[in-house]
């Protein structure tokens, strides 16, 4: 499962905010519980091991993905929630990425 997406990295942990909170356009690679975020898709395709920012990429698996119908300043919204309470917003293009994004992320 591969795609971009823009995204918000809100919560660091249940009681700290993130220290950056823009959106930020990135290509996402979900594979098995494992999230990896590129930069774009030419970065991922030329070293799939340069990760976006030099980011950690992210264990989904125990996490939650659901629609953010409460985040209502942009539209196609998905919010994942890890343990240990980091959670990110991810905006897809349209409504049918957004439900491709959450099934995939619900089931890693
Ligand atoms: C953030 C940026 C985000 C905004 C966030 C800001 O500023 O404007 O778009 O989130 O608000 O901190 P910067 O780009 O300077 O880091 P929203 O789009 O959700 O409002 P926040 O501090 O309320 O998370």
């Amino acid at each position: 499962v591969e795609g971009s997406l823009v995204r918000k990295h809100e919560w660091e942990s249940t009681t700290k905010k993130a220290t950056n909170r823009s959106w930020d356009k990135v290509f996402l690679v979900l594979r098995g519980n494992t999230l990896y975020c590129y930069k774009d898709r030419k970065s991922y395709q030329a070293a799939p091991e340069v990760y976006f920012r030099a980011e950690i990429p992210i264990d989904v698996s125990g996490g939650q993905a659901s629609v953010a119908d409460d985040y209502t300043k942009k539209k196609h919204v998905l919010r994942m929630r890890l343990i240990g309470g980091s959670e990110y917003l991810y905006q897809a293009k349209d409504d049918e990425e957004l439900a491709f994004w959450v099934g995939a992320l619900q089931i890693a």
